[in-house]
């Protein structure tokens, strides 16, 4: 465990290297990020940089704003320069699943908003083939039982997210269903397919949207572009 922490914290430090003064930076969410939040605030301070920063998550925000990092509202931000996030799982031809953390549909608005978007992953995040990570998707509550029965109908073995015998509640209030793959052949396919259902809000699949994956190893970085 302590050495994908170091790998995390690699790719951290790697991809703060990228801001530069003056900068609205897209926030993202994980354990990667939170080791990027830090490297950031301490560029900031130590170099008296003016970083604005758009969240994809309120926990998210609470440690930004706990870091001095300060926030506005996407909306309220012209453009967002640069976007760093974490993924779950991604492949080599620069696709990835998002949503482990349950921030993926702000975490893909903010994405989709951006100039550039960089991912931090420790090495274990890399995979020849996209779906060993259930896939998590985000649907209304209303009607989701027959939804998830419909998934069931198409063998996509739905699993509603929970914790402690409670359903998850996403920060824009909705359900999140997992879909048990094990392997993704035709992820574009399988994209449309979910954007398409009536009930689904968005999907963790994260397709020709990343520009540069950092992956953080041991010993450094190597980078995907
Ligand atoms: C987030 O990064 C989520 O989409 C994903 O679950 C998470 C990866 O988690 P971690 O960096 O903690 O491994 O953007």
């Amino acid at each position: 465990m302590e050495n994908i922490n170091l790998e995390k914290k690699h790719a951290a430090k790697a991809a703060a290297q990228l801001i530069k003064n003056g900068m609205t930076v897209g926030l993202g969410t994980g354990s990667t990020v939170n080791y990027f939040l830090d490297a950031l605030a301490n560029r900031i301070s130590q170099e008296n940089l003016k970083i604005i920063g758009v969240t994809t998550s309120f926990k998210t925000a609470g440690r930004a704003k706990s870091l001095g990092i300060t926030i506005i509202d996407i909306d309220d931000a012209p453009m967002i320069d640069l976007t760093v996030d974490g993924a779950d799982e991604v492949d080599c031809h620069m696709n990835g699943i998002k949503g482990g953390g349950a921030a993926f549909l702000m975490e893909k608005i903010v994405a989709h908003n951006s100039n550039r978007v960089v991912w931090i992953v420790d090495s274990q995040k890399l995979h020849e083939q996209l779906g060993s990570f259930p896939l998590p998707v985000e649907i209304v509550p209303f009607g989701s039982g027959k939804l998830i029965t419909d998934f069931k109908k198409h063998h996509l073995h739905p699993v509603l997210r929970q914790r402690d015998g409670k359903t998850i509640v996403t920060d824009m209030g909705h359900f999140i269903v997992d879909l048990v793959l094990n392997k993704i052949d035709q992820p574009y396919q399988l994209g449309q397919y979910l954007d398409g259902k009536i009930g689904v809000v968005e999907h963790g699949l994260f397709l020709d949207i990343v520009d540069e994956i950092i992956i953080g190893t041991s010993a450094g970085v190597r980078q995907l572009k």
